[in-house]
This record gives C-alpha cells, sequence and structure tokens, in this order.
C-alpha cells in the first residue's frame, strides 16, 4: 500500500464559530493551521477561503492571499475547492482555478445538500474539466453519491479527464450517499483499476470511515469543514488535532503517513 495521504479542510463554506470558536478564517489564521496540520501529518490543503465579513467567497483576490501565505509557512498541496457554497454561480465557483494551484476539487454530478440543491449539470462539470486542463491543474474528483463515479469516466471518454483519477468521497451528507461502511465498499469497489481515493466522512461518520481508509488502502480527508466534533458532544480543539489522531492511529495500523512531496508522487503531480 501507499503512504497515507491525508487531506485537511479546515475551513469549509458553511461551518461557522458558533459551530466551532477555532476555526480559521482570516489568511494569517488558514495559513497557521495549515502549518500546524502539516506538522502533524496532512500533505494537502483543502481550500475554501472567506471575505473580510467572515462569509465563503470564490474571489481570486480572497484566495491569492491565503494561498501566499499558506506558501510561506509550509509546503502542503494547495487544493482549491471549486464547489464554494451551494448558493454560488458556476462563473463565481471555477475562479481560483486560474490561479493554477497544484490541485482543485471536481464535483462530477449535483446533489440535495441540506435543504439546498448543490448543482452540478454536466454542461457545468465539463467546463470546468476544461479550466483544469487549460491551466495544468488536477482534479480531484469530489463524489457524493455513486452516480458521480459515473459521471466522471463519461469525462474521461469525452478526454476531458485522465485516468487514472483521483476520487474523493464525500460521505454522509444530508441528500447524498449516507457515511456507512457498506457504502464506501461499494464506491471503492465501483472504480477503475488504478485510481485513488480518499474519504471525507461528515460528522460522526468521519472517524469510522477514516479508519476503513487506512485499511482498505484509501487515503483520508479530516477538518472543520466535514467535523468540528473530536469526539461526541467534544468538539476539537483545532483542525490539527484531528489530523494528529489519524496520523497516530495509521501509524498503529502500519501506514504510515506521505509527506507532501510523497503525495505528489503518489498522485502524479510530479514531471
Ligand atoms: N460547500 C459545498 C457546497 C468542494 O469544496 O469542492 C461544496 C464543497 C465541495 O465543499
Ligand atoms: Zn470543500
Amino acid at each position: 500500500m501507499d503512504k497515507l495521504i491525508i487531506t485537511v479542510a479546515p475551513v469549509g463554506a458553511e461551518v461557522t464559530r458558533q459551530d466551532n470558536s477555532k476555526l480559521p478564517l482570516t489568511p494569517s489564521e488558514i495559513a497557521e493551521e495549515a502549518f500546524q496540520c502539516q506538522t502533524e501529518g496532512a500533505s494537502i490543503v483543502h481550500l475554501h477561503v472567506r471575505d473580510q465579513a467572515g462569509n465563503a467567497t470564490q474571489e481570486k483576490s480572497c484566495f491569492e492571499p491565503a494561498i501566499e501565505a499558506i506558501g510561506r509557512r509550509c509546503d502542503l498541496i494547495i487544493q482549491v475547492s471549486t464547489g464554494g457554497a451551494a448558493s454560488m454561480t458556476a462563473a463565481e465557483r471555477i475562479q481560483p482555478v486560474e490561479l493554477r494551484p497544484e490541485m482543485a476539487t471536481l464535483s462530477t454530478g449535483t446533489v440535495n445538500f441540506g435543504s439546498e440543491i448543490f448543482a452540478n449539470p454536466m454542461p457545468v462539470i465539463e467546463k470546468f474539466a476544461q479550466a483544469m486542463l487549460t491551466y495544468g491543474v488536477k482534479p480531484e474528483i469530489e463524489v457524493f453519491d455513486v452516480g458521480m463515479i459515473r459521471n466522471a469516466l463519461t469525462l474521461v471518454k469525452k478526454g476531458l479527464l485522465k485516468l487514472p483519477l483521483h476520487f474523493d468521497f464525500v460521505m454522509g451528507v444530508p441528500g447524498g450517499i449516507p457515511g456507512e461502511p457498506r457504502h464506501l465498499l461499494h464506491m471503492v469497489e465501483s472504480l477503475p483499476p488504478g485510481c485513488t481515493w480518499s474519504v471525507a466522512g461528515i460528522g460522526g461518520s468521519e472517524l469510522p470511515l477514516a479508519v476503513m481508509a487506512i485499511i482498505l488502502g484509501g487515503h483520508v480527508r479530516v477538518g472543520f469543514e466535514d467535523n468540528v466534533y473530536y469526539s461526541k458532544n467534544v468538539l476539537a480543539t483545532s483542525n490539527a488535532q484531528l489530523v494528529q489522531r489519524i496520523a497516530r492511529m495509521a501509524g498503529e495500523l502500519g501506514r504510515p503517513v506521505a509527506s507532501p512531496n510523497e503525495a505528489r508522487t503518489i498522485l502524479g503531480l510530479t514531471a
């Protein structure tokens, strides 16, 4: 098995300081948290940013200072979100890809997202995939339900995505695939050979699905975007605390964590 890639999703678009007062919001807070997460074993940061009022934004001018601040503090792979928030337009969401980060997310289907709809019709997915080809950005395929794997493979046939793909199964969003072990097994079995995958379990499913991924040869995403708790009714003190637990458990299970450069090799990001 490859070493374990831990992605941290420290900010998200929906979570607030009411949910967890330790949520990083400004570029310097995000960079400091990213540094602490790399120290604990993370190798990718999945990046959302906020405006001065703390609201989610996809403005390039808000991504730039966060990307620069992270780059000054550590060498994590930066993966910008193109999901943004469910209320945003596709034109808003795609903006940070133009900054040529190493990676960006690509959601390959529409899903109910709580009381909202996270809309990704095929023409939008194709446009986003084309933008990632144009700017030389490696997509991480965000899968909120099993049909989205098939949509990604349709884009491979059209030449808009290249195998082997890297997937992230986001499981437990209200409206998406539930965060249950049998569903993770089914998703993994639905991938073409040679693809890599990680799992981002929402809320209480984060830890059990992460442990499954460690054992199955997948990779893991944790962070306040997905879960603000350390255990039932106990808030996490930082994103780094969540990363540290995964790295420790992976070590116990004989799966050491990948450094950012080792993750680059695993994901084919190096020339
Ligand atoms: N905030 C969600 C609506 C992504 O970052 O690519 C979408 C999301 C996925 O978070
Ligand atoms: Zn996200």
